[in-house]
């Protein structure tokens, strides 16, 4: 088994040590800190969800796969973000909405646009269009990146993109939106001004953004 299948595996069986391990030799074998997350954690991921769907995994598995990518997560950020507070591109407004609750593949968002020069105002997970609302007002805010795991909650995204508007705050934030479930017509039909179908095409979204 290569040192990509072993870290996917050792995610899939919520292996936190060994992952945060496997993470440290990876690097040290000079593997990129960006490579990291298409080759390992999405795929182990994604098979984690396959596991859940055919009842194979229930939500403690889950949750403890979750924990072990984060022993991942938690060595590359530095490495990814730096500690470079001047982040000229623009101030993200960045979360996942209103009725979900999945937070990795809005914390990869985050981490990449953060390394590529965004600064980042992190609402969390369950974030409300009123919270939404507020962080861009208090932040002066130039984007809102929003992201959905579960079908339900979407339409708090235009719930979002609504309360912008009515707030009269619209016409200063692109609001980017993403997660498995959100697709390119979903993004146009709410009114939003982008759609990143992972964290590499988020970043290219919000720098075009910039430059349009
Ligand atoms: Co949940 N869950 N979950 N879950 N979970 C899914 C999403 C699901 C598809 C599993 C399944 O059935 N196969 C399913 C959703 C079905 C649906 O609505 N269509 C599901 C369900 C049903 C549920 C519960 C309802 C289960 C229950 O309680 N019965 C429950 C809901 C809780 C809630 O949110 N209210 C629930 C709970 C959980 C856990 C808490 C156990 C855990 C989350 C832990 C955490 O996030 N801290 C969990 C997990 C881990 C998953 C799966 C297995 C993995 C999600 C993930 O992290 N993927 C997931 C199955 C799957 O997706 N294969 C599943 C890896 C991550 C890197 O990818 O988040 O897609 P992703 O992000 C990508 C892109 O989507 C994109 O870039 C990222 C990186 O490239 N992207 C953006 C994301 N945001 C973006 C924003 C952008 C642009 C791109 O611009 C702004």
């Amino acid at each position: 088994m290569g040192l990509f299948e072993e870290m996917q595996q050792a995610i899939i069986d919520g292996k936190a040590p060994v992952v945060k391990e496997l993470t440290e030799k990876a690097l040290s074998q000079g593997v990129k800190p960006g490579d990291i997350f298409p080759q390992v954690i999405i795929p182990a991921m994604n098979e984690v969800g396959r596991r859940m769907r055919d009842c194979e995994f229930f939500i403690p598995e889950v949750l403890i796969a979750a924990r072990a990518s984060r022993a991942a997560t938690d060595i590359l950020r530095p490495l990814l973000v730096g500690d470079d507070v001047a982040r000229p591109a623009g101030t993200v407004v960045c979360c996942t909405i209103k009725g979900d609750l999945h937070d990795i593949g809005k914390n990869i968002v985050a981490m990449m646009l953060e390394s590529s020069g965004f600064r980042i105002v992190d609402l969390g997970v369950d974030a409300s269009p009123e919270k939404i609302v507020a962080a861009v007002r208090e932040h002066h805010a130039n984007f809102v990146a929003m992201s959905a795991l579960l079908t339900t909650p979407m339409v708090n995204m235009k719930a979002a993109i609504e309360a912008l508007d009515a707030a009269g705050l619209r016409g200063q934030v692109k609001v980017m939106v993403g997660g498995a479930p959100v697709t390119e017509s979903w993004a146009r039909s709410i009114g939003a001004d982008g759609y990143g179908k992972d964290a590499p095409a988020a970043v290219q979204l919000a720098r075009s953004l910039v430059a349009a």
